[in-house]
């Protein structure tokens, strides 16, 4: 029997009203322009490390990267309005963000769809991506560049019981970044999800405002909250992607040929990245337990079951092009 999410559903046609547009630019010209990337993630995270170290100077000859880790230029989670809104011109962003303006990017932010970080570059290459991109364009202004592996999702908790399924999860207060779609996850897991910025996650764990988190096995360590946890149970409940994003508005004032330089640079930063983080994935189960926690695999068949089927169920699928996910099972 297959593992895959299905089911037909329908489209509705985005919700999102649109939004005004200050053209931040005006010259005739991009070059010599300043691209602010503002991001939560550390600067050590692989993806920025990839950003600072690929993407920068591969455009350095027509424009600067200026990136603002830790969300210190926008709060997580307002950078896509930020950029519609021509105040800031890059952002790594994800599914679950542009799903609280385009609904249909909520398929994405289903757990168990996504099979591998192959299975995801190939899905956002793929011509079924084509409307969900252009509706991007189009009513946001903001153009999705390239994918970036952020890994696959681990629950880490501070607390000691042995999680099994998702029964198990009942009443754990699982800290979810703050949009719906995240919240909705944790609560399929069978947790009592609660929303915390990326920033705060490590205070919350410390103090026990929350007794857990789900993020990849890098950012665990990159983040350090193993320091502040007990164990990891590796559901791998969601194939995380983020997509390196820029302004409409800025990308159109490039020129062709800087236009293409700027695309090879962005797949070349995802593509290290992604190297970069599967190897860490492959190697940090060890770490953890050198430090002292407890990792290991729950009855993934029952988490696997209860999500997706929670998924189909949801008011989220409604809202999911018409045989779009009969088309992302079917890319092998
Ligand atoms: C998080 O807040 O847990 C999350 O992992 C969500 C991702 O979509 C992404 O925003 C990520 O944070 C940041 O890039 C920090 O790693």
């Amino acid at each position: 029997m297959s593992n895959a999410l299905n089911r037909r559903a329908l489209f509705k046609s985005a919700g999102f009203a649109g939004l005004a547009f200050c053209a931040g630019l005006t010259a005739a010209s991009a070059q010599g322009v300043t691209l602010r990337l503002s991001a939560p993630m550390t600067p050590t995270d692989q993806r920025a490390v990839a950003m600072a170290e690929v993407f920068g100077p591969a455009i350095k000859d027509f424009a600067t990267l200026q990136p603002h880790w830790n969300a210190t230029l926008f709060k997580q989670g307002t950078e896509l309005e930020a950029i519609a809104r021509g105040n800031l011109e890059m952002s790594i962003t994800s599914p679950q963000e542009l799903a609280t303006l385009i609904p249909g990017w909520s398929i994405f932010t289903a757990g168990y769809l996504l099979r591998d970080a192959d299975h995801q570059k190939k899905v956002f290459a793929d011509p079924l991506m084509n409307d969900l991109k252009k509706i991007t364009e189009d009513r946001l202004g903001v153009k999705l560049l390239s994918v970036m592996y952020l890994g696959r999702r681990q629950v880490n908790l501070r607390t000691e019981k042995e999680i099994k399924t998702p029964a198990d999860l009942a009443g754990v207060k699982l800290r979810m970044p703050g949009t719906e779609a995240w919240l909705f996850l944790g609560q399929a897991l069978g947790a009592n999800p609660l929303p915390v910025a990326f920033t705060e996650i490590y205070t919350a764990l410390q103090t026990g405002a929350v007794d857990g988190q789900d993020n990849p096995l890098p950012t665990v360590r990159d983040s350090k909250f193993f320091e502040v946890t007990k164990q990891i149970v590796l559901t791998s409940h969601l194939v995380d992607q983020n997509y390196i994003a820029i302004s409409k508005k800025v990308w159109d004032r490039f020129t062709p040929a800087q236009q293409a330089i700027m695309q090879k640079a962005a797949d070349d930063a995802a593509e290290s990245g992604r190297k970069k983080q599967l190897a860490l994935e492959a190697e940090l189960e060890s770490f953890f337990k050198e430090k002292g926690l407890k990792v290991y695999t729950p009855d993934v068949d029952a988490f696997r079951k209860k999500v997706q089927a929670d998924y189909l169920a949801s008011k989220f699928a409604k809202d999911w092009p018409a045989g779009m996910l009969e088309k992302i099972n079917a890319v092998k």
